[in-house]
């Protein structure tokens, strides 16, 4: 059930490396977040190795996430005077002020500076790409619903002021602890092959039952009440008449039914994390 998340390629080594090599020509960090989990998507390598850096935090996919979550991660990074903005990248509500808030991130800095250098951070499938798309009004950047759709690195301009620089998404070798790599991986941010749909499903499915109980049921039409997801899984499979031949149920079309449309917010909006009270 926990086996290892394999989720670090060499690619993204690579791509740190070349993070610490080029962190002169930053100006401004442009942190994407999924607001569904704003702390387990926050890489500690770019905490350690561009600390230093003027941040502006975007919690993207807000249209995907707890209202009630999303208001207390906002004050939270307020106390520690940090610039945050919930984002929905698609239909672009909330980034309308994100230049506005480069040049205030940047002016704290106070520098002379005429055009401000931003690289956009944030772990695979974040919506980096689908944010400067939004941003620059053109279909430039590669975006995809699988995690590490871009592997290049170009510069587009964002008004009279700004530079963006979209990044391939990078994770971190070590997570802190196994919840984090669950929770990337429920959030599509790890490679489908690098972990175990059994697994994932069955985060999910705790969490659910113990945050958002009525959730489940709404959405597959259920009417038991459910201290297991053993029992939810199957319940789903004879409801939705996921069979294999006879009466087995299709499990692993379960499994991925229920991560698929937790992705896509059809089980709810949900939050998979609180801030520090
Ligand atoms: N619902 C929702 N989906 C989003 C949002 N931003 C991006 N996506 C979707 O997330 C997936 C990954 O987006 P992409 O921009 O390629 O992510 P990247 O890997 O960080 O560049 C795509 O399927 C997007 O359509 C958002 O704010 N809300
Ligand atoms: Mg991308």
């Amino acid at each position: 059930m926990t086996a290892t998340i394999q989720w670090f390629p060499g690619h993204m080594a690579k791509a740190i490396r070349h993070i610490k090599e080029t962190s002169s020509t930053i100006d401004v960090i442009m942190e994407v977040l999924d607001a569904r989990a704003p702390k387990s998507s926050q890489n500690p390598v770019l905490e350690e190795i561009l600390q230093k850096k003027p941040r502006l935090i975007i919690l993207n996919k807000a249209d995907l996430c707890d209202s009630r979550a999303l208001r207390a991660w906002i004050a939270y990074f307020k106390t520690l005077s940090t610039i945050v903005l919930p984002v929905n990248a698609i239909s672009g509500k909330g980034s309308k002020k994100i230049e506005s808030a480069l040049v205030e991130v940047f002016a704290r800095k106070n520098t002379s500076r005429k055009l401000i250098r931003v690289t956009v951070f944030g772990v695979p499938n974040v919506g980096k790409s689908s944010l400067i798309n939004h941003l620059i009004g053109k279909k430039k950047t590669l975006v995809g619903n699988k995690p590490g759709v871009t592997k290049k690195q170009i510069w587009h301009a964002l008004g009279e002021k700004c530079l963006l620089l979209d990044t391939p998404g990078i994770l971190w070798p070590k997570f802190e602890s196994p919840d984090i790599g669950q929770k990337l991986a429920a959030l599509n941010c790890i490679k489908e092959q690098r972990y175990d749909s059994e697994e994932i499903a069955y985060y999910l499915c705790d969490f659910l039952m113990a945050h958002y109980p009525r959730l489940i049921n709404q959405r597959f039409k259920l009417d038991e009440e459910f201290t297991e997801a053993t029992n939810v899984f199957e319940a789903i499979g004879k409801k939705h008449g996921y069979f294999l031949s006879g009466n087995e149920i299709d499990i692993t079309r379960v499994y991925n039914t229920f991560i698929r449309e937790f992705r896509s917010g059809k089980i709810g909006r949900i939050s998979l994390e609180k801030p520090p009270a």
